[in-house]
């Protein structure tokens, strides 16, 4: 597709597929663990957006642990390439192949383990759709640490290998704070059991650190243990505008300032986002009609007490007002005007990829400087474009969205590599949630140093020799030249 990186070449060092490849595979997982069926295997070569298209012959569907072990086990003899695939919603063409690599699909593992009633520790497989695991621990008395627009088909063990941000992280942070434990299956084959439930465990290095966020590089996760935090009983939700950026800087302050411990989303995007959601979603409509605001703001907050968390966000919301920061605003009155703002701001995504081409970018940039590059691309691109900024500016995490009527190399001479340099010469990442993927492998010197991307490929031929897990996404010299 237009999209995909053209000047990569397919690694001859890699094996092309065998019919003896697919009866052992057979043999190991039955027929219906193994798809050959063109319809479904194209399904897989496409990711979510529909920009990146492999040419992969085969979707493996393992059961268990210890078939994910044999195939990597025999891929890694065979030198085959295998990518390994979750919920397939990922946004830089990491989740499907670039060639003809073997497809790892984790849909047949989703069973859920163990539920810790008492401390809230979940342990399940990693095929877990996310709003699976949040159906079953909201039913406990307990939420997921980490909420996205892609739940409905995201499994956890492509958020834990993605690292996924999301809407709750500036409520409870990362991943890697809320993982406990991990099982992985390395390249190799070898079963790396982390799987460990405890809160506290200094005993030497904590491995499962580098398979958080290493998309699907390293190994293979099969299982996972969180800490899901509990479901408290009062939630608010507010929709506000503002006339500037400044003015949204200042209510953010003002938001941890004020709501302080209930605070558990703050949200932002431009006009641009919500006259696309508005016209491309249905039954979506802006909650503030009234008059055009350049800005809106969706706020969270989450807490034990329903009338003390109400009077503190409306007297936030009154105060917010006199001072000037908020234009107009309005308080969800029930369960559907609150998950009717959330799906505005949810929405944004997957409007964004009806309109024709869409460049994505994900960005930690420091929140005063965070609207700068919105208004620079803009300057830049003219009327060939529409630039759209929101995200999670609770986190500093813009997601600038650029919408053409197609892909053209003039547009993206224009967006690249002028976004990664200006981002870069603020000290931001060029990734902040959503990974490198065949997207931004080679652009992760923007925010790593050489000394840093050395050490990684160093790990990455530690950990998986002959490169087989996930080529070409990871910069060239430890993916593309496999060792004999
Ligand atoms: P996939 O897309 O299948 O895979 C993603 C990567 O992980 C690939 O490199 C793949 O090889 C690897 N992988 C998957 N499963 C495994 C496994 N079991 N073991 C090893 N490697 C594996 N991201 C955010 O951070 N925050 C958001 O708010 C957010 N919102 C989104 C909203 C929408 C509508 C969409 C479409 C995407 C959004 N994302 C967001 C992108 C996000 O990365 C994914 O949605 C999610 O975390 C990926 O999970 P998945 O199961 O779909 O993984
Ligand atoms: C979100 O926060 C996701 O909505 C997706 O991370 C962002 O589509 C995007 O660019
Ligand atoms: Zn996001």
């Amino acid at each position: 597709s237009a999209a995909t990186a053209t000047n990569i070449q397919r690694n001859p060092a890699y094996s092309e597929l065998s019919s003896d490849d697919v009866s052992y595979f057979k043999s190991v997982l039955g027929e219906t663990g193994v798809v050959l069926d063109a319809d479904r295997v194209a399904v897989a070569n496409v990711d979510w957006m529909g920009k990146y298209r492999g040419a992969s012959q085969l979707l493996l569907l393992p059961k268990s642990t210890a078939e994910v072990s044999k195939i990597l086990s025999y891929c890694n003899t065979r030198r085959l390439a295998v990518v390994p695939q979750g919920g397939n919603t990922g946004l830089v063409g990491g989740s499907v192949p670039v060639y003809d690599e073997v497809i790892v699909g984790l849909t047949g593992m989703d069973k859920i383990i163990s539920f810790d009633n008492v401390n809230g520790i979940l342990t399940c497989e990693a095929g877990c759709v996310l709003e699976n695991l949040s159906t079953f621990v909201e039913n406990e008395g307990f939420i997921m640490p980490l909420d996205l627009g892609a739940k409905g088909s995201c499994h956890i063990g492509g958020n834990v290998s993605t690292n996924a941000g999301g809407l709750r992280f500036i409520r409870y942070g990362s991943l890697h704070g809320n993982v406990l434990g991990l099982e992985v299956v390395l390249a190799d084959g070898t079963i790396l059991d982390m799987l460990t439930t405890l809160r506290k465990d200094n005993t030497g290095y904590d491995l499962k650190h580098l398979f958080i966020g290493s998309e699907g590089s390293l190994g293979i996760v099969t299982k996972v243990s969180v800490l899901t935090p509990a479901k408290l009983p009062s939630t608010n939700v507010a929709f506000l505008s503002c006339n500037d950026y400044t003015s949204c800087q200042k209510l953010l302050l003002a938001a941890r300032r004020s709501l302080g411990e209930i605070l558990s989303a703050f949200e932002f995007m431009d006009h641009h986002c919500i006259d696309l959601a508005t016209s491309h979603l249905e039954g979506v409509q802006n909650p503030l009609p009234a008059s055009p605001h350049k800005f809106y703001v969706l706020i969270e907050t989450t807490g034990s007490d329903e009338s003390y968390d109400k009077t503190k966000l409306e007297a936030f919301l009154l105060r917010s007002m006199e001072d000037g920061l908020v234009a107009d605003g309005v308080i969800a009155q029930d369960i559907s005007q609150a998950s009717n703002f959330w799906r505005i701001r949810e929405g944004i995504s997957e409007a964004s990829v009806k309109v024709g081409a869409v460049y994505k970018y994900d960005l930690s940039i420091p929140v005063e400087k965070l609207y700068d590059i919105v208004e620079e691309m803009r300057c830049r691109l003219g009327d060939s474009a529409e630039v759209l900024g929101y995200g999670h500016l609770g986190d500093g995490n813009l997601h600038l969205n650029i919408l053409s009527n197609k892909y053209d190399d003039n547009t993206l001479a224009k967006i690249e590599p002028f976004v990664y340099e200006w981002t870069s010469a603020q000290r931001g990442s060029i990734s902040a949630e959503h990974g490198l993927g065949l997207m931004k492998a080679e652009k992760i010197h923007y925010s790593k140093s050489p000394e840093a991307v050395q050490l990684m490929a160093s790990i990455k031929k530690l950990l998986d020799p002959n490169s087989i897990l996930n080529p070409y996404k990871l910069p060239s010299p430890s993916s593309s030249v496999p060792c004999n």
